[in-house]
């Protein structure tokens, strides 16, 4: 049976993180939005979950993933989920512990980087924040992007399997969101992520690695890999954007 991942349509956004794991595992999935509206799919079939309307248990917010009659909701917690299933993850349930630390500290960094153009209210438009934005944003840039990036490189550097994965001796789901941070960092900041590779090499060695494993390729090829876009997560707004000290 197929998982079924509901997430707005048109956008990366968080649900990306959840793709990129079951594209990596190659998993059965369908994109519930994505598909035709009246088979139920589209996204008045995940409205009908959201607002209560289903046998299911409601989600505060998308991703969500149904698994036969379970409702998984955030993405860490569906990531944590999948792991063992699709052999992202370690079996020993203290070292799942351990990666879902290292997940939710993503989810930290994304929730910081979606207020860098939505700081005042999620219900409100960008061109209604912006110059709160630029405050925002520029804080983002120069403290918190050094921070969260230096926190995973050291993590990377220290991990005594070596560092080519931030956990263990293989590839986990965090090493697929790791990668999504990266592309969408350069994406959304391209001036003050310009020397990423020399300011984080683990991290950079690790983006290029998951690029190139085959199912990442192939997905990233793709037409279910949508481009970034201003509607999602990462957005390049040009006057948020600035070289970093
Ligand atoms: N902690 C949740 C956050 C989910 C979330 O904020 N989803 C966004 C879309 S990316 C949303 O639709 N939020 C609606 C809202 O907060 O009202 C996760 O990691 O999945």
């Amino acid at each position: 049976m197929s998982y079924e991942l509901y997430y707005w349509d048109g956008i990366q956004g968080r649900g990306e993180f959840v793709r990129l794991a079951l594209e990596e595992a190659d998993a059965a999935y369908v994109d519930v939005c994505r598909g035709p509206v009246g088979k139920g799919q589209g996204t008045p079939a995940m409205m009908v979950i959201m607002d209560g309307k289903s046998d299911f248990n409601m989600p505060f917010a998308p991703p969500f993933l149904k698994d036969g009659s379970l409702i998984i909701p955030h993405v860490a917690n569906i990531l944590m989920y999948l792991g063992p299933t699709l052999g992202l993850a370690p079996k020993e349930e203290g070292q799942r512990h351990v990666l879902n630390g290292l997940q939710l500290t993503i989810t930290d960094l994304v929730a910081e980087v979606h207020d860098t153009h939505h700081p005042i209210a999620t219900s409100k438009y960008y061109k209604d924040q912006k110059e709160e934005a630029k405050a925002r944003a520029s804080e983002f840039v120069e403290n918190r992007i050094p921070k969260f990036l230096g926190y995973f490189e050291r993590v990377l550097q220290q991990n005594p399997h070596g560092p080519a994965h931030i956990f263990g001796d293989g590839l986990t789901y965090v090493d697929l969101s790791l990668f999504q941070v990266y592309e969408g960092l350069r994406y959304a900041f391209p001036r003050a992520t310009a020397h990423l590779d020399r300011r984080y090499p683990h991290l950079t060695a690790l983006h290029a690695a998951v690029m190139k494993r085959p199912n990442i390729a192939r997905y990233l090829r793709s037409d279910r890999r949508i481009p970034f876009n201003e509607d999602g997560i990462f957005r390049h707004y040009p006057e948020l954007d600035r070289d970093m000290a």
